[in-house]
């Protein structure tokens, strides 16, 4: 499945989006993962859909976005609706909001290895993240690290952007929403 990412790459080129494929691809699987940000039915919108992955090294991550205004922010465990370290992780950036529907692009990352990737929204109108909207890839479910407590642990936190440009995402790449 190297040539579909050769496409995709191509097609975010043409586009003219600045965000590049990480340096450190792993061989692509050919499988991808499509999970909503945003609902029109549970937790009043505030949620992704589903919420809890398995993917393998290889897999694409690609995100849809529905209303209003949604983000993917990469977190740890440990700090939920932070960022990891200023500059890591993945970030899709605030270019996905949308009225109705779903947004006319989607955010896309490739999974680099098996440990557990913690991810939040990070609007902060509304309180995204602190109401339950963050999700998991690879939880680890002999541990006691789910993402339920992450939610509960969300509950008292402030909302970190990873850049003071919110626009910059990182990790991943924007692509063209392309109909199934
Ligand atoms: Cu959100």
């Amino acid at each position: 499945m190297v040539a579909f990412t050769s496409i995709a790459l191509a097609a975010t080129t043409l586009l003219g989006f600045t965000a590049a494929a990480p340096a450190n691809q792993v061989r692509s699987t050919g499988v991808i993962h499509r999970i909503f940000a945003g609902s029109t039915t549970a937790n009043g919108g505030l949620h992704f859909e589903p919420e809890n992955v398995v993917a393998q090294i290889g897999d694409l991550v690609e995100f849809h976005f529905l209303p209003k205004n949604h983000t993917v922010v990469q977190s740890s465990f440990d700090k939920p609706c932070e960022p990891l370290a200023s500059g890591a992780g993945v970030f899709s950036g605030f270019n996905f909001a949308t009225a109705q529907g779903e947004s006319k692009n989607v955010f896309t990352f490739q999974v680099q290895n098996k440990e557990p990737f913690w991810y939040y929204c990070s609007q902060i109108i509304g309180n995204h993240c602190q109401m339950g909207m963050s999700g998991v890839i690879n939880q680890n479910f002999d541990g006691d690290k789910t993402l339920a407590k992450y939610k509960v642990n969300s509950k008292n936190t402030k909302t970190v952007q990873p850049s003071a440009d919110i626009l910059k995402s990182q990790g991943g790449w924007i692509q063209p929403n392309m109909p199934l």
